[in-house]
């Protein structure tokens, strides 16, 4: 089935010049890339993302970690895009990812966990909607 995916490299992977290897392996695997930007996170944009933590102890953190911080934000779309790009970032906590995932190959901080990938269709409906209108998704 072909689906979409909402993806967010965060402000780590973009301070650090991953941003291209990162995509790349998107593209390599075949997914297409439906709508791509580099954007200034609000922190009211943040609390929307991540409202699903409020109240964990690590929820202020994670809105500090992206609130008024650059990110870059993207739409990619294949077959069961959501399930491959979610195998292809690996584990929450980096300690635990795979090597050859992104988040095993490029990090150890759980916060700073360099990606975050929609987990399921309706976090896709809800997630891309905070960072795009829909003349920027592209056919
Ligand atoms: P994932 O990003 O793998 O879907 P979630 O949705 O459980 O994981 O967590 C969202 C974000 O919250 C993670 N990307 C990470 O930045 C942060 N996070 C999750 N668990 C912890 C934790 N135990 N300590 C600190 N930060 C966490």
């Amino acid at each position: 089935m072909v689906e979409r995916t909402f993806i967010m490299l965060k402000p780590t992977a973009v301070s650090r010049g991953l941003v291209g290897s990162i995509i790349s392996r998107f593209e390599s695997k075949g997914l297409r890339i439906a709508a791509l930007k580099l954007v200034r996170v609000r922190r009211e944009m943040a609390e929307k993302l991540y409202a699903v933590h409020f109240g964990k102890p690590f929820y202020q953190s994670l809105i500090d970690s992206i609130s008024g911080r650059d990110v870059v934000v993207a739409i990619l779309e294949g077959r069961s895009a959501i399930e491959v790009v979610r195998l292809m970032i690996g584990a929450t906590d980096p300690v635990k990812a795979s090597p050859g995932t992104i988040r095993g190959d490029y990090g150890l901080d759980i916060t700073n966990n360099i990606i975050h990938a929609s987990d399921s269709p309706d976090s896709y409906e809800y997630e891309h909607k905070i960072f795009f209108s829909p003349e920027e998704i592209l056919d």
